[in-house]
């Protein structure tokens, strides 16, 4: 089974994969319901988010993040305000089977400012934290074209 590694910036790291991922999150649904021309089973993003605080112990969880970054197998990557994911999805099987071309996991952002933002193959997420008071763009594109504080400026 594929591991997903999760990368809290303040909290450390843990390990995961898809199905224990959907099995915390609690609830699937199918992921055409809330982006239209989409198939297979995901879970809710913020379902998944506050069970894994718990589950972890973090008493940090009061501190709202201020964005998610997502890494893909083909060095794609993410940076999506924590705002832009409140109808957020994460497809994770596809008729009860593990994903073949888009897994492990792919994230859904409907109500993200591009459809470019719906990272498929995602093998690491971090979750950030900052005190930052300016409201950040998302950002994405190949690993090699920006460098992480490039990411944080939003080139
Ligand atoms: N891993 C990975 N995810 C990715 C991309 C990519 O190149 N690699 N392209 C993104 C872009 S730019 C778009 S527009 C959408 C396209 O999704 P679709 O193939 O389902 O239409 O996937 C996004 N997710
Ligand atoms: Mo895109």
């Amino acid at each position: 089974m594929q591991e997903i590694k999760i990368e809290h910036f303040e909290l450390g790291l843990s390990v995961t994969s898809p199905a224990e991922m959907a099995k915390l999150a609690g609830t699937s649904f199918k992921v055409e319901e809330r982006v239209p021309e989409t198939a297979g089973e995901a879970f809710d993003w913020h379902s998944w988010y506050s069970a894994w605080l718990q589950h972890a112990g973090k008493t940090e969880a009061a501190i709202t993040p201020s964005y998610l970054i997502v890494e893909a197998a083909d060095t794609f990557e993410a940076s999506i305000p924590w705002e832009q994911l409140e109808q957020a999805a994460v497809l994770y099987q596809l008729n009860g089977e593990p994903l073949s071309k888009t897994g492990p996991i792919r994230l859904y952002v409907p109500n993200g400012s591009s459809k470019c933002l719906n990272v498929k193959s995602i093998v690491k997420l971090k979750i950030g934290y900052n005190a930052a008071s300016e409201q950040e763009e998302a950002a994405y594109g190949f690993k090699h074209t920006f460098s992480a504080d490039d990411l944080r400026k939003n080139k």
